[in-house]
Order: structure tokens, then sequence, then C-alpha cells
């Protein structure tokens, strides 16, 4: 009887963490928490096939084409700062197998291009510059390293082949410096099988604090998941821990989206493709305004520059985001009482986004109010949740008081990272974010207001 209860009991113990998962007890790494305040980045794709006007190289182009005779990785850089950047993904290996680093373990490289041997002394490193850059322009550095590979003979055995990837992978993540993101592509990788666990080790040992980037199918244990689509929308309501086969885990999205539609590599006359300015900020509301990353799609050109229209587009994009957002009515006209609870709150009407308020412990519902001297008329607010101990908020309201009433102005079920709400004008001079129901504390680093159709 008494074996029969210890083990009943041994195994009650042993099988808890699978019962105690739990979605609201989940919490990002710090690694997670740091890396979802970039908001913004670039992914970089430039290799042979932006000499051949290709999207997916077959593996079989001749590094000679290689030869672009204006490489600027600086212009790249100062193009992603300028659009509001923080964070840089440079593809080293696309699917056709060409490597931008003079890699050991194959000739499929930079290393036999002209460029390399004409322009370079033979040293031609497209990583170590761009890393080098990037550093320099204070973007944080990442890598794409594709596993389907259109060159390498090994790919036709998953064994030799992952022996392959991991030794190209050790030769990116011991000499470049810190890498903020690894990126691993799911395209064409279909019924392949790699050992990811293991490359990811490999990668650990040198990298403990790179987020990987994976589709939930292709990799189960990665850091950053995908969108879902290449569109630049998240079409759903945001949270940032999903179920993957019974196991929950913190994993923010990432939507990519590439500058001109649906090319990721340059194409010579393709101009027509570039996105409007106008479509790049409905872009940015729907991704970093529904509490997922941003990541753009740039393509240097055959001469190795950033074309100057794309640089245009960028700085305008840079330019549009900062202006909408840097005018926040709240701090500039709200008063301030000197209560003990309004000092609290203060943490998220003042517009710094490191000061957080925190409802009262314990509570599942809560408000937080803006009080104006005046009326003033405003149209967006933007919301944002501390997430470090997880993701709580699961429904709020937008109100102001008419006079009489409260009247809903905006509603939803996710906060996350960042919210943007656009609505109609409306001109008071007291709204509260109404938090219906939180699974614990609500946590708000920013309750913002912004009046975007006429400047206050
Ligand atoms: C896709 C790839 O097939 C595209 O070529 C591009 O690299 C994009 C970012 O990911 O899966």
């Amino acid at each position: 009887m008494a074996g029969i209860l210890l083990s009943s009991c041994l195994s009650a113990v042993f099988a808890l963490p699978a019962r105690a998962q739990n979605f609201s007890d989940v919490r990002p790494s710090p690694q997670q928490v740091e890396w979802q305040d970039l908001e913004i980045g670039a992914l970089i794709h430039f290799g042979t096939n932006s000499f051949l006007d290709r999207e997916w190289g077959d593996g079989k182009a001749d590094p000679k084409v290689f030869n672009p005779a204006q490489l600027d990785v600086d212009q790249w850089m100062r193009a992603i700062q300028a659009a509001g950047g923080k964070y840089v993904i440079l593809v080293a290996k696309h699917h056709d197998g060409f490597c931008l680093w003079p890699s050991e373990q194959t000739d499929y490289s930079v290393k036999n291009s002209p460029w390399s041997k004409e322009k370079m002394n033979g040293k031609g490193d497209i990583v170590r510059l761009a890393s080098d850059a990037a550093k320099k322009h204070g973007l944080k550095f990442g890598i794409y390293v594709s596993p389907w590979d259109r060159h390498e003979p090994r790919y036709a055995d998953s064994k030799e082949y992952d022996k392959y990837y991991a030794a190209q992978l050790d030769e990116l993540a011991s000499n470049y410096g810190d890498l903020v993101e690894f990126w691993l592509d799911g395209a064409g990788s279909a019924g392949h099988v790699y050992n990811f666990p293991k490359i990811i080790e490999q990668l650990r040992m040198w990298q403990p604090n790179t987020l990987v980037f994976a589709d939930t199918a292709l990799f189960e244990y990665g850091d950053i998941r995908w969108v879902g689509n290449e569109d630049g929308t998240v079409p759903f309501e945001n949270w940032n821990v999903v179920d993957r086969h019974g196991y929950l885990r913190w994993r923010p999205a990432e939507a990519d989206t590439p500058l001109r539609e649906k090319h990721w590599f340059w194409h010579p006359n393709d101009e027509a493709s570039l996105k409007s300015l106008d479509k790049l900020v409905t872009i940015y509301h729907e991704t970093v305004g529904r509490g997922a990353q941003l990541v753009l799609g740039l393509a240097p050109d055959n001469r190795g520059l950033l074309p100057e229209v794309d640089v245009k587009r960028l700085e305008e994009f840079g330019a549009a985001i900062r202006q909408r957002y840097s005018n926040n009515l709240v701090p500039k006209f709200h008063i301030l009482a000197s209560t003990a609870s309004a000092k609290n709150e203060k943490a998220a009407l003042d517009g710094d986004a490191d000061t957080f308020w925190s409802a009262p412990a314990g509570s599942h519902h809560a408000m937080l109010e803006v009080n104006f001297a005046k009326p003033v008329t405003f149209d967006h607010a933007l919301l944002m949740e501390r997430l470090s101990n997880g993701q709580h908020i699961q429904k709020f309201r937008i109100e102001v008081w008419d006079g009489k009433q409260w009247k809903p102005l905006a509603a939803g079920s996710a906060i996350g990272h960042k919210r943007i709400a656009a609505f109609p004008a409306v001109t008071a001079s007291r709204i509260r974010l109404n938090i219906l129901s939180s699974t614990a504390e609500a946590e708000i680093r920013e309750f913002q207001l912004f009046s975007l159709s006429s400047p206050q």
C-alpha cells in the first residue's frame, strides 16, 4: 500500500511540470524582452541572384557573376537607421547555397568571385563587412542561413548535410560578434529531416543570447515565430504564448515583408513594385501596432547599393512614423494629482516606456484614467503592456466620458508589446483604459494619445 501510495505521489510530482503549464504563467526570456523592444528590423538579400534577375537560384550559378562594382554596406545601414530599424539580418546563404562569407566548408562562396579576387585581395567577406557596419551604426546584427541548399551535394544525405550546416554555423557564430537573431527559413525544406536541436546546441556554445526564428512547423523550440504571411500584417489577436503539440512557449511573432512587392532580391526595371509610403505606414500599424516585430526585406542591386528610390522610401517611412508618434498628448496635457495612486499611474502616462504602472496586486480588472484640464482632440491611442511577467490582459476598452457616461472608442483582447488603435477624432477631457479582464494584475508601460489628422 505504502509502495502504491509512494509511486502515485511520485508520478504526481513528475507529472507536475506538464500539467502546471498555463498560458498566463509563461514568461519571456530577458533576451526576448529586449528583442521585442527593437520593433523594426531589416532583412538583406544579396547574392548571385542579384546579378541574374532571379528570386530562387538553382545552385548552379557561377560565382563569377558576383561582382558588385560599388558595394557600400554603410549605405545599407544608414538607410535602415533612417527607416527606424534597430537590427539587420543578413542572408549569409540563401537556397542556392552560395555563401557570402569565405566558408572553409565549400568553394561555392564569395571567395571565388571576381569581387573578392580583384577588388578585395582575395579576402572578400560580406558577412564581415555587414556585421562591422551594423555595429558602427548602432544596429544589432543577425544572420539567415538557409537550411535548404540547392548546390551542396551532401544535401541528399541528412546526417552529412547536418554536419556541413553545423560547421558553417560554427564559422558564423564564432567569428562575427554577437548575433541578435538566427533565422531558419522553412522554404523548400519539406520532407527533409534536420537535426536542429543539435545545430542549435552548437550555436548556443558561442551565442547564448541569440534568438532563433523559425516557422513553428520547422523547429519546435524556436524563440521567435513566423507570423504566417509575407504581407506585413498580423491578421489575428496577437498572443505571445503559442501551443506547439501541448508545449507552451513564449514565441513572439516576426512579420517579414519585402520593400518591393513579392521580391526579396533585386531585379532590374522593378521600381514599380516599390511599396508606397501609405502602404508602409499601414504595414507598420498592422505589425508593430499589433504587438509584432516588423522586418522589411531590402535588396542591394548589382552595384552593391540599395537603389536610390528605395533609400528615399525608407527615409520617408522612418520620418512618417517618427512624426506621427512624436506628439503624445498625455504627458503634455494630463493633470497630475499628488496622491500615491496618481504617482503610480504616472509611470504609464509619462511617455517613458521604461517605467510602468501596476494594477493592484491580485486584481483582474483595473482602470487607468487620463484627465485633461480642458478638452483635447485625439484619434489614435497607443498602449504597451509590460510583458516581463507574462501577457496578462485579455480584454480591454478605451473609453471617453461624454459628460454623462463612459463611451467606448476602441476595444480588443490582446495588448501585448504594443497596440495602436485608430478611431474617429473625439474631443474629451476624461479618457480611460478599462482593463476588463486580466489573468493577473495588469502592467502598463504606456498609455498614449495622438491627434494624427489635426495636430494639437
Ligand atoms: C522565404 C524564401 O523562400 C524567400 O526567398 C525569402 O528568403 C523569404 C524571407 O523567405 O521563405
